[in-house]
């Protein structure tokens, strides 16, 4: 049960709290244990304050609505500053301000936000409790909907403030949604303090802290520290037929293709084949006493896309939201359902759209966000992995780097080696979504879907990448996939989703060192009949567009990536511009033998 008497008596974190009201002066400060008494009651407050909007309960247990702010339903990329005490250690990528600075400026739109509202104090835990990976959290928050929506991602309550005892090693992150005025808008971290201040947004990533501010952006620092990894990956297991179970770990930028992949049910064809969710946003992955290199999944729910999701495209994330889920920027109608594109069902005459306003069938706008979301406790997932909580993490076979690219990236390439792997995370592009204001469909480079979410200067990270090779004896072998390649007409040449299964088989046996590739300048790619296509609904036309590499394209591409690496700057590693060099010398030979060829 909630409590306005502190549950512990650790001095650093209660000096803290007293500083932070202090600083917010909030009427009430209300310490969470994470009980599921706790959670209804507090699920009751929202209710009241119209925070939350309870949906059908026969049709919808225990799940709940909320609108966001109009102004503030995706993550804001330039209000997301990294403040570490030099600019050269934010690098080139990040926006920098002096931590001296920032604080004084956050200090100033913190200062007596909370009054005459409840600080909400939430401990947490990032990775299963008895990791040895975890990392505790506290997050204090004037808003409901954050404090309920943790409970759901993350280890809430009184399991954090046992696992953190006396200690004072606690990320100390402190959030108000305050005015949720765009103009008094920041998402900041000072990785050297542990520290994460964000305010004037309630949404997702940008106000959920274990997330994407603790879990990647201060993750990302420790690792690089710590000598581990901190990743924007999914992680899967597949068990094959004969019952051998493998590990890959993904990397696809935001709203590129994770939960969905995380979550693959097989095509009827692959009798036998059985894909579990470890986890579908974030792997924190360490080298093992056996080489290995192990990964944890440090959430406890999936924060997922909605559109587009249905019982075709992704029947597990459909279960998984049948129940205790928040959703977020949907459609609702009067009477407590839930509806978005892509949805099973056919639009409703009438609902209410994501803004709150009435909406009709044909109108041209959106009844739901593009990035309206559901927040689900992953036990829900009918098809968790029973290694998911594990505390050791489970072993990765294959890492696979993956953009969302019309042209130019074939459906599945392996790397040669780990730095030609590295180079490929280091220089995908991918066209920017919905998940970030700004700009949709905009090709940008986003090094290992890292991009918005590196808490630390872009080359060192990719020295950092380089640097594991020593450290991995037994490393698993690095992947590129691309679902997303676009026929003249604009229409995807892969069917995608279930489908990738057939992808995903050939990286598994070429981890396991037991098919075919056939060698080209760019990697190994699957030869003529290696991918098993058996039952599946797309020409040949259309798979070989979607696994073309196409020489002219590929130049432009290397060329392209010299303005990436220039912005990388002087900490870019030698090894990624002479491995663009080798491609594109190669590259403009195969040209020319063509051309000779004609
Ligand atoms: P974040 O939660 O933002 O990190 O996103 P994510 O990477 O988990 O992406 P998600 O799986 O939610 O998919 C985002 C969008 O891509 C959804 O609209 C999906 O329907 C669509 N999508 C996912 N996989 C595929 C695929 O294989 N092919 C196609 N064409 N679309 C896909
Ligand atoms: C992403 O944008 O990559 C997400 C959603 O997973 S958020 O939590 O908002 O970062
Ligand atoms: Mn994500």
């Amino acid at each position: 049960m909630s409590s306005t008497v502190a549950p512990t008596k650790n001095p650093h974190l209660l000096a803290w709290v007293e500083e932070m009201a202090k600083l917010t002066t909030p009427e009430k400060v209300l310490w969470l244990d994470g009980s599921g008494q706790e959670r209804q009651e507090l699920i009751a407050q929202a209710v009241v304050d119209k925070v939350l909007i309870p949906l059908d309960q026969k049709k919808w247990p225990g799940c709940y609505y909320h609108h966001s702010n109009k102004n503030d339903v995706a993550r804001v990329e330039h209000l997301t500053i990294i403040c570490t005490p030099t600019k050269e250690e934010a690098g080139p990528t990040n926006t920098w301000v002096a931590p001296a600075e920032m604080y004084a400026k956050m200090r100033g739109l913190f200062a007596g936000c909370m009054k005459g509202r409840t600080m909400y104090v939430t401990p947490y835990v990032m990775g299963p409790a008895d990791s040895p990976f975890a990392k505790v959290g506290i997050e204090l928050t004037d808003s409901v909907y954050v404090a309920l929506n943790m409970g759901t991602m993350t280890r809430m309550g009184k399991v954090a403030l046992d696992r953190l005892g006396d200690k004072n090693d606690f990320n100390k992150g402190l959030h108000a949604v305050a005015e949720c005025d765009p103009e008094k808008r920041y998402i900041t971290h000072f990785p050297q303090d542990n520290t994460i201040w964000s305010v004037g947004s309630g949404y997702g990533g940008n106000a959920l802290l274990g997330k994407k501010c603790l879990a990647l952006r201060i993750g990302s620092y420790l690792a690089k520290k710590e000598g581990w990894l901190a990743e924007h990956m999914l992680i899967l297991e597949a068990e094959s037929p004969q019952g051998e179970i493998s590990y890959v770990a993904a990397a696809f930028p935001s709203a590129c293709g994770k939960t969905n992949f995380a979550m693959l049910i097989p095509p009827k064809e692959f009798v036998g084949w059985k894909i579990r969710t470890v986890g579908d946003d974030i792997a924190w992955m360490r080298v093992g006493p056996d080489g290995r290199l192990w990964a944890v999944n440090p959430e406890a729910g999936y924060f997922g896309v909605v559109p587009g999701t249905n019982t075709k495209t992704n029947p597990n994330a459909m279960a998984s939201i049948t129940k205790d889920t928040f959703f977020t920027n949907v459609a609702r109608t009067v009477d407590g359902d839930v509806w978005w594109e892509g949805h099973d069902a056919p639009p409703p005459e009438t609902c209410i759209d994501w803004k709150g306003d009435p909406w009709k069938k044909g109108s041209a706008d959106k009844a739901a966000h593009p990035n309206s979301r559901f927040t689900a406790p992953m036990a829900n997932n009918p098809a968790i992995s029973r290694f998911a909580s594990d505390p050791r993490g489970v072993p990765i076979s294959a890492l696979i780097f993956g953009g969302r690219r019309a042209t130019t990236v074939p459906l599945v390439l392996q790397s040669f080696n780990w730095t030609h792997g590295v180079y490929l995370g280091a220089t995908m592009g991918s066209e920017t979504t919905a998940a970030a204001t700004s700009a949709v469909g905009v090709v940008r480079r986003d090094p290992m879907a890292m991009l918005p979410f590196l808490g630390y200067d872009a080359g060192s990270y990719l020295q950092h990448w380089l640097d594991m090779q020593d450290r991995i004896p037994n490393p698993p072998k690095i992947f590129m996939v691309n679902w997303f390649r676009k026929d003249n007409a604009g229409k995807f040449v892969w069917p995608g989703y279930g489908d990738n299964m057939r992808v995903l088989k050939w990286i598994l046996d070429r981890s396991h060192g037991r098919t075919n590739a056939q060698e080209t300048v760019l990697g190994w790619v699957p030869a003529k009949g290696d991918l098993d296509l058996t039952g599946l609904d797309a020409t040949p036309e259309a798979i070989e567009q979607a696994t073309r590499i196409d020489m002219g394209e590929w130049q432009h591409e290397l060329e392209d990536v010299k303005e990436w690496f220039d912005k990388i700057g002087k900490t870019l590693p030698v090894q990624l511009d002479l491995e663009r060099q080798l491609l594109l010398a190669s590259v403009k030979n195969a040209r020319t033998v063509a051309a000779g060829k004609k």
